[in-house]
């Protein structure tokens, strides 16, 4: 599988390909040796998530140069977002033209820093998964005519056919998920091939929704892209692939072979979608694969340590890149997060506590028992998976909570936990106030549980909501661990926002009965993770194959030494019992649905 990189890299490719090999050498680019010396070469790695755009530069080693953000909300306040996009009911979208704009001001604020662009041999991107940007006949021509006179945002206004891209947010395609379900033979069939059953955010069953009911819009369309290879895109100055690891969360493509599945492609656009559709084709296969090139074709996914092209002039001229910035395929978040964290061992489970909670971890093996959960390719080991489960109860609904009930501060949230007993005096608390994905639970509502099951308005103690919404959640990661079909977890490694907070980090310990650790650099972990698969990209594009991570970072500390031990678990005994009641507490509520009464189901 190989990337359409731009002509001019093609170019540069062969010349040094050609050389090494009639010199009898592997590597002609010195420059790619691990020397995290002064004048050595830097990468950078952009992290494009639910609410900001950060930039995260380290050397060949994975040390920490520079770090510079841009928050959506705050910093681009014309597009009236709200934690980076926008929620309608559950349709959750965000601006493509704000992440466009978001790309040149942060590399500005960089600039304006004094932070030396001219030393970045290569860049890749993480973006928040599923989420689709979708290009107009004739956006690829203006993106390679790029003028660095002119801001991105002007020359790109106008060049999205879907202004506002479905984000993870998502939760609106109920509908198109079970027909493309129905259509293929069920959950576990799409699971097996695509390696997730659908899900509404994923975004092949997104795409079906545009389908149907933005026809328009739909054949204006020339390419449809990820988050992450839409910033990619951008970066190279024409279309980039999507990469296998964020391509494992479309439910469009065949996780094993590793390219686009002609099954899940046909479905998308299968007959049902006559339905109310202005199309005129009627050749169902003609549909399919007017569908499969608008996601680039066969060289549309590639895989995730592939170069996909040098760095556009817009960024030489505008900002001082060096004209051979190497631009490696962008990844989505949670793979680059795992690749941030370096040094996991079987074992190990990740939880990454953000704007959405994950729970994810390496195998060899793609089978899941449950049929809820994601398998996704692993993006630096091709013959690796991660397994994943993803919460959108995350930091925002502990923010709402702690706003609620402890004066919106995380002294007084923590506070608020040490005045509690584990296990919350029996009060048991299930927070959906986004409509959640694992359970699937499509409406917002909070339940609460007295020690005797039955449900109640409010507990006892305004400090038990704070206990109960950590232990509800985490109780729930457990309960779905199970079904994941992985080797018993030896310890926690926890990432992202809510890691700082070691309150959080001891509940997750006595729940998991396992150590947590955090890595040494702190909480940005996919931002560096896309920083590291850009030193592996350009790796193996030196050496013309495939090399694994760890000889990618040969010379440097072993990456094992990253992580620090943060909380020992404690009170266990308390959550083996609780384990079960919950177990079968949101079983109830996820057949049941709601209780009602005076406060039920509000915060
Ligand atoms: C993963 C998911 C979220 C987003 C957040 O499946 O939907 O974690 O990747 O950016």
């Amino acid at each position: 599988m190989s990337a359409s990189p731009k002509r001019p890299y093609e170019r540069l490719q062969r010349v040094t390909g050609a050389l090494s090999r009639s010199m009898g050498i592997i590597s002609k680019n010195t420059s790619a040796k691990n020397e995290p010396s002064r004048g050595g070469p830097w990468y950078l790695g952009f992290d494009l998530s639910s609410q900001s755009l950060k930039a995260e530069v380290i050397d060949s080693c994975s040390t920490l140069v520079s770090s510079v953000s841009v928050n959506f909300d705050k910093d681009l306040p014309d597009y009236k977002t709200t934690s980076g996009g926008y929620i309608n009911g559950l349709r959750a979208t965000a601006p493509s033209l704000m992440f466009v704009e978001a790309l040149d001001l942060l590399l500005a604020k960089m600039e304006a820093r004094g932070v030396d662009l001219k030393r970045v041999e290569a860049m890749s991107v993480s973006g928040q998964q599923h989420g689709s940007v979708w290009w107009k006949t004739g956006s690829e021509t203006r993106l390679k005519k790029l003028d660095a006179k002119k801001s991105l945002k002007e020359q790109l206004l106008g060049t999205f056919s879907v202004p506002n891209g479905p984000t993870w947010r998502d939760a609106s395609t109920e509908k198109e998920c079970k027909e493309i379900s129905n259509a293929i033979g069920g959950d576990r069939k799409v699971m097996d091939l695509s390696g997730s059953r659908t899900y509404e955010r994923f975004t092949g069953n997104q795409i079906r929704k545009i389908y149907l009911e933005q026809p328009e819009a739909y054949i204006a369309t020339e390419r449809i892209g990820l988050i992450s290879s839409m910033l990619t895109s951008v970066l190279i100055g024409g279309y980039a692939p999507i990469d296998v690891s964020d391509g494992s969360g479309m439910n469009l493509m065949n996780i094993r072979a590793k390219r686009w599945s002609w099954e899940l492609i046909q479905a998308v656009v299968s007959h049902d979608a006559e339905k109310g559709s202005a199309r005129k084709i009627s050749d169902w296969s003609a549909r399919a694969q007017e569908l499969m090139k608008k996601l680039g074709g066969r060289t549309g996914v590639v895989e995730s340590y592939n170069v996909v092209g040098l760095i556009d002039n817009y960024f030489v001229k505008r900002y001082g890149f060096s004209p051979n910035c190497r631009i490696v395929a962008g990844s989505g978040d949670n793979p680059c997060s795992l690749v941030g964290l370096r040094g996991t061992r079987g074992g190990d489970v990740i939880i990454s506590l953000g704007t959405s909670d994950t729970l994810f971890a390496v195998t060899e093996n793609p089978h899941m028992l449950a049929v809820d959960g994601h398998v996704m390719v692993n993006p630096v080991d091709c013959s690796t998976y991660i397994k994943m489960l993803c919460f959108k109860n995350g930091s925002l609904t502990r923010e709402k909570v702690r706003a609620a009930f402890a004066g919106g501060t995380w002294e007084g949230f923590n506070a608020a936990l040490e005045r509690t007993r584990p296990g919350n005096d029996g009060n048991v608390g299930i927070y959906f106030l986004d409509p959640e994905i694992v359970p699937t639970f499509n409406t917002s509502r909070i339940f609460r549980f007295g020690p005797d099951d039955r449900p109640i308005g409010r507990f006892p103690n305004p400090d038990q909501e704070i206990r109960a919404v950590l232990e509800g959640h985490f109780l729930s990661m457990r309960l779905h661990l199970e079904g994941m079909s992985l080797p018993a977890t030896k310890r926690v490694i926890a990432t992202g926002g809510g890691s700082q907070n070691p309150s959080i980090l001891q509940v997750i310990a006595n729940i998991f009965k396992v150590p947590v650790y955090v890595h040494k650099d702190g909480s940005g972990s996919a931002g560096l993770g896309a920083a590291i698969r850009a030193v592996h990209g350009v790796k193996c594009d030196t050496l013309e194959s495939f090399v694994s991570i760890d000889q990618a970072m040969q010379g440097c500390p072993d990456g094992s030494t990253f992580f620090r031990k943060v909380a020992e678990p404690k009170n266990t005994h308390v959550y083996d019992k609780l384990m079960k009641r919950y177990g079968k507490l949101e079983q109830a509520v996820v057949l049941v649905g709601m209780y009602d009464g005076p406060n039920y189901g509000k915060l």
